[in-house]
């Protein structure tokens, strides 16, 4: 279906959209701060809230004895905790109005120094409808989620765009097709689309993808691609299990463990040399990926299976890891530091330092402390960036903003 609307050439990867664009304004010249963007940063509209108070199983929305605030209960590691909740230290984290409400989001975004947010619904999005019978049961809660998206952009013109959610199942791509088709043409301020790494339910290698890799490749919208299982509870033991490290192994190790490897299984099954101007941004930094590009490639070249594979003529993998990370790979700047961000820039290639877009992972991540304003992750984002590429540089606007206007083809603030 998809291979029938083949439309007019698009501009080549890395390349604005909109190369009559004027020259993006790097600082704003009342302040002479950098404009800052940010691409990762989510929210969770009223449909979804109400979506997961309907719920008991996780995800969720529950309220725990001599707890004032609601927990949200995401994780999949989060699984046993709520079985038998400490009194304590319920799992989950708050739901503050940081989640939900938009003047939050605004006033967060004032207080940073954020020109523009580029939001995104949070994991685990709509995955856990993809066990009803029935496909088209999802499309029209992620219609009214987009619908949602775009109303809050609208109120903020030229400060708020969106990456649009899917109704991915199991059983069903044409249920995301008509969607993808429509997302530019209703939601004039969708950027892309925000995915996890489960796809149709068997991942992103998964040829029943390929059908909205192709759409989304011809309509020019970017994935945004997202962790939410992290890894199995085993890999981290029983105390990590019983909660004794909070969220850290499974946020710190498990989510970019599981963008490493979904995207390693897209790379491996060559949706990458199909889809040659299918954009992905991946999360975090790229997970892991960075670091253990060359590895892949070195286990590619060693691999007996996939050297008599090549040499029988039953496929090759056309392109090194690198390259593809050099041209349809985009990686945000959220690693907190300052050797994780020069690792993202140089895995990304020459001219890497323009495929980096900067990003806060908020309202994830907040201040802790009562009364403490200013949000840790954008200080150590922001700092790295800063300390990395130089205060005020070029390359540094770049990341905290240039690069996201002209690959998202975002109006200068
Ligand atoms: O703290 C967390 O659980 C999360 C999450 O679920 N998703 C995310 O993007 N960041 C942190």
């Amino acid at each position: 279906m998809p291979s029938s609307k083949k439309k007019p050439q698009q501009p080549a990867q890395g390349e604005p959209s909109n190369p009559t664009a004027p020259a993006v304004e790097t600082t704003d010249p009342q302040t002479n701060k950098p404009n800052i963007v940010d691409i990762h940063t989510h929210m969770y509209p009223v449909s979804y809230i109400k979506l997961l108070e309907s719920r008991n199983t996780i995800p969720l929305i529950r309220s725990f004895p001599g707890h004032p605030e609601p927990r949200l209960v995401l994780l999949p590691s989060e699984v046993p905790l709520l079985s038998n909740p400490s009194p304590s230290h319920p799992p989950g984290r708050p739901l503050t109005e940081a989640y939900t409400s938009l003047d939050a989001k605004i006033a967060f975004m004032d207080k940073h120094n954020i020109s523009i947010s580029v939001l995104s619904l949070a994991n685990p999005w709509l995955e856990f409808l993809s066990t009803s019978p029935d496909p088209s049961s999802l499309l029209e809660p992620a219609l009214r989620i987009n619908v949602e998206f775009e109303v809050m952009c609208n109120q903020h013109p030229g400060r708020l765009y969106f990456f649009g959610v899917l109704p991915l199942h199991p059983e069903n791509t044409l249920c995301a097709l008509p969607l993808v088709l429509s997302m530019k043409m209703k939601f004039k301020h969708c950027r892309g689309v925000i995915i996890g790494t489960n796809g149709l339910g068997k991942g992103l290698d998964d040829p029943d993808m390929e059908d909205v890799f192709e759409m989304l490749e011809e309509d020019d919208l970017p994935i945004f691609l997202h962790p939410h299982y992290g890894l199995p509870n085993q890999v981290f033991g029983e105390r990590a299990e019983k909660g004794e490290y909070g969220h850290v192994l499974s946020l710190a190790l498990g989510f970019p463990m599981e963008t490493t490897v979904a995207v390693s299984r897209m790379y491996l099954s060559g949706m990458f040399d199909k889809f040659p101007k299918l954009k992905v941004i991946l999360a975090h930094g790229g997970g892991t990926l960075p670091f253990l590009a060359a590895r892949i490639e070195s286990c590619i070249r060693h691999d007996g299976y996939l050297h008599k594979k090549e040499k029988e003529g039953r496929g090759k993998i056309k392109r090194s890891i690198w390259e593809v990370l050099n041209s349809q790979v985009y990686l945000d700047a959220v690693v907190y530091g300052e050797v994780g961000l020069k690792a993202a820039i140089q895995a990304s290639g020459e001219r890497g330092v323009e495929r980096l877009m900067f990003g806060t992972d908020h309202p994830f991540f907040p201040p802790l402390e009562e009364g403490e304003e200013e949000w840790g992750s954008v200080v150590m984002n922001t700092e790295a960036v800063n300390k990395g590429l130089g205060e005020g540089s070029k390359e540094a606007r770049m990341v905290l903003g240039e690069n996201a206007i002209k690959i998202l083809n975002l109006e200068k603030p």
